[in-house]
């Protein structure tokens, strides 16, 4: 069969300012789980197109593809004072192809597998696989080649045609081990090289692609790279692509430690050069030796964020990032914060504390966040429905705020005055 993979996002920001490309490294996990001894593939990137529809048109024209897999990586670019909804996009490009083409059109990512059955049914696709897709994606090709049934297929999202077309979302996921390298060869990685963070590595990933009620980074669900694995591939983009910028793709680079450490060290004693970003959280287990390993082992960026309930623990979640801070700071760690106001609960004397906590910490940048991006599963959500802010879940593929009602009318004016003084200071 001839399968067509298509990386649909075509944001190049972070938090609306940032010029940031990510790399569509799911996708090109994707196409290292094709069998290319049976199957002949095509991967399509519009990252860089200037007219998708066109491009897409042409490719599906030319190649005449069996299957095509889109994948969709953000609902939206997160921003209340400048919200941008990406899925109208791909329900253009969907449309297109259906103009010209019977092939059979799949869809998912991250994107997609938060909202699985709302996304499948807007942008007008006949499958879906929520979660982690690679391993789903091969077996599925092998039982569309052979007209063998697929319904049992974990994560996969179908219309149920003895039921009127229904939208099922099949029960468990398939989860990644991440050991296949992804077909980066596929991709214009020249055109990526220098566009923003980094080429994603991932070093440690959590399951869950929708928060779930009560999550609490305990670990439960890791997949753990092995650090070796980490420095074959940060090698390997050296000697095929001459790229030592990486991102490490994980929920907090620093939780455990212990494989921090230990993926600092392999980097080190490899003597591999690279310069990396990635995610950290407040953990009792950081210490100096941590920030020092991370330094030396190429770390020039290290993100952290803020969002929970305005009021309750608040205190206790700033000192936790300012600790975190300071041993970034006693390593020559640059940081970045990222701050939500308007969080449920939240009053002036809570945006107030945040607000002297930015002005403390001194990050590099400071994201400041005019309310919660909703997302299904979570506190704020719960919140929203009991305020009758939103009637359902649903409606969440759409960009969907909440900002608590005792400051909404001022909020966003105040943080703008407030932000006059820091021009690193960046709202949203
Ligand atoms: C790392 C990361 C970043 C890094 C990326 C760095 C880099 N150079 O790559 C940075 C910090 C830059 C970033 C930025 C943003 N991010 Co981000 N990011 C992530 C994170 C943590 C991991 C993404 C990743 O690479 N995963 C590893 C790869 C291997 O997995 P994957 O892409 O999901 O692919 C798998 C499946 O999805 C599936 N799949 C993928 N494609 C396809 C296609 C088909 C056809 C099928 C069937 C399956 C499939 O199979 C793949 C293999 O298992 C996720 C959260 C998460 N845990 O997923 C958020 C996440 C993707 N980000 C998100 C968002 C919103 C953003 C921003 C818009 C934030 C902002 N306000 O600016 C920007 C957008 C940047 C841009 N220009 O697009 C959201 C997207 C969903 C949403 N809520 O809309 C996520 C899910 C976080 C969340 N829960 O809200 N991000």
């Amino acid at each position: 069969m001839k399968i067509l993979l298509i990386a649909t996002n075509q944001a190049d920001r972070f938090m609306d300012r940032m010029v940031v490309r990510p790399v569509p490294i799911g996708l090109a996990y994707l196409a290292a789980s094709v069998d290319e001894e049976r199957h002949t593939l095509r991967v399509l990137d519009l990252m860089f197109a200037d007219d998708a529809v066109s491009q897409v048109a042409d490719a599906v024209s030319e190649f005449e593809p069996d299957i095509i897999g889109l994948s969709i990586r953000n609902l939206d670019n997160q921003s209340s004072l400048n919200p941008m909804w990406n899925l109208p996009a791909v329900r253009d490009i969907i449309e297109r192809i259906r103009q010209i083409s019977a092939a059979k059109m799949l869809v998912g990512g991250p994107a997609f597998s938060i909202l699985p059955s709302e996304c499948l049914d807007y942008v007008g696709a006949d499958l879906g696989i929520a979660g982690d897709a690679a391993e789903a994606f091969a077996t599925l090709v092998e039982r569309i080649d052979n007209g063998a049934d697929y319904r049992d297929i974990p994560g996969i999202v179908y219309r149920d045609d003895a039921n009127d077309g229904q939208i099922v979302v099949s029960e468990g996921r398939f989860t990644s081990n991440f050991h296949r390298s992804p077909r980066l060869d596929l991709l214009d990685m020249r055109a990526y090289n220098g566009s923003g963070f980094g080429v994603g590595v991932v070093t440690k990933l959590a399951q869950s692609y929708s928060p779930t009620p009560g999550a609490n980074y305990s670990g439960d669900d890791w997949r753990i790279r092995d650090p070796q694995e980490v420095v074959d591939e940060i090698r390997a983009l050296d000697d095929d692509f001459s790229i030592n910028k990486v991102f490490f793709i994980d929920s907090g680079f620093n939780i455990p430690a212990e494989h921090a450490k230990a993926t600092c060290r392999a980097i080190i004693d490899a003597g591999v050069r690279v310069r990396w970003n990635s995610y950290v959280r407040p953990s009792e287990d950081a210490d100096a030796e941590l920030m020092s390993l991370m330094k030396q082992s190429g770390c020039s960026l290290a993100l952290m964020a803020e969002g929970g309930r305005g009021g309750e623990g608040l205190v206790d979640r700033l000192a936790g990032l300012e600790r975190m801070a300071d041993l970034c700071r006693g390593a020559g760690l640059p940081f970045t914060m990222n701050v939500t106001f308007g969080e449920p609960d939240e009053t002036k004397a809570s945006v107030e504390r945040k607000l002297d906590f930015l002005k403390r910490v001194k990050s590099v940048f400071a994201v400041l966040r005019v309310g919660t991006r909703i997302l299904p599963n979570t506190a704020v959500a719960q919140t929203a429905l009991a305020e009758g802010q939103i009637a359902s879940e649903s409606e969440l593929m759409q960009p969907t705020f909440y900002i608590e009602p005792q400051v909404r009318d001022w909020l966003a004016d105040h943080l703008c005055e407030a932000a006059t003084d820091y021009p690193r200071w960046n709202l949203m």
